[in-house]
């Protein structure tokens, strides 16, 4: 078989702008591919609505790599078992700690990562959101403007891309770069950032989940952003809340949008 190299460059270009002309208007977009993010994105998809991921980075799983202090170890509590078993995330029961469940980072992420495309998630990588996309009457975010991470790592100034969608969810951990970018630029939102607070795990675990959902009309929050936006405690590497408030997130946006189209 003999292999042109411009049949390389046609078969990506049309296969990635057959997808980009997809991608340009969503049921929802979710930023960052965080332990949040791919819950929220997971559970979207298997309810039947078109969702696309944007991650900055070139991977998956945001703080779930680095484990804790590099050690390749996150620790889990219940209810959240609930969404380990439904990706298939394998995890064992903590000798001395009851109800304390331990798994490895990279089962996590990959789990989370095949269960959320599995379901019908598309994932950007590479791509950052830098800005949202506003509609009056009624006040609502309508989207994300998006722009290659390299472009914005390289300095230059180059004008981005817009993608429209019916939600926007924030998971971009403990910045909440989204939620502050539109509290910063459409100040009619009303978007308080109360910022985030020192550690307490038991504490901010629950209120984590409590804080999930809506911010605006058309903007969500699961995940660490949660806590920057509500003014809540860190909790350090135990991500029962990342993951069970990006479920929540996932269920409120469809119990709005309804089922997929
Ligand atoms: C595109 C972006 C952008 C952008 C960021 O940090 P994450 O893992 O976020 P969460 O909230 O799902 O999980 C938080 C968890 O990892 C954590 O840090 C915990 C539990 N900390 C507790 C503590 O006490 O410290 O993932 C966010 C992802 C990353 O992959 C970013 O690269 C990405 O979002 N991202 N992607 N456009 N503007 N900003
Ligand atoms: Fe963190």
């Amino acid at each position: 078989m003999s292999i042109d190299e411009t049949r390389i460059t046609r078969a990506i270009l049309a296969a990635a702008l057959r997808d980009w002309e997809e991608i340009s208007s969503v049921d929802v977009a979710i930023v960052g591919a965080g332990p949040s993010g791919m819950a929220a994105a997971y559970y979207l998809s298997r309810g039947g609505l078109r969702t696309v991921v944007f991650e900055r980075r070139l991977g998956f799983g945001g703080g779930i790599g680095g484990g804790a202090m590099f050690l390749h170890k996150i620790v889990v509590e219940p209810p959240a078992d609930e969404v380990l078993r439904d990706v298939g995330a394998r995890y064992a029961e903590v000798e001395g700690a009851p109800g304390l469940l331990v798994l490895d980072a990279a089962e996590l992420m990959a789990k989370l990562a095949s269960s959320a495309l599995d379901a019908g998630t598309k994932i950007v990588h590479g791509v950052s959101v830098e800005d949202v996309i506003f509609r009056r009457d009624p006040l609502r975010v309508a989207g994300v403007v998006v722009n290659w991470t390299a472009s914005e790592l390289s300095g230059l100034h180059v004008d981005p891309l817009f993608v429209s969608s019916r939600a926007v969810v924030d998971a971009t951990g403990h910045d909440a770069s989204v939620v502050e970018v539109a509290s910063r630029k459409v100040p009619e939102l009303g978007i308080e950032l109360r910022g985030e607070r020192s550690a307490y795990s038991e504490l901010s675990e629950s209120l984590v989940v409590e804080g999930a959902g809506e911010v605006a009309p058309g903007l969500y929050a699961c995940g660490m952003a949660v806590a920057r936006v509500r003014g809540l405690p860190r909790m350090g590497p135990i991500f029962g809340a990342m993951l069970l408030s990006g479920r929540k997130v996932a269920l409120e946006i469809a119990g709005r949008l309804g089922a997929g189209r």
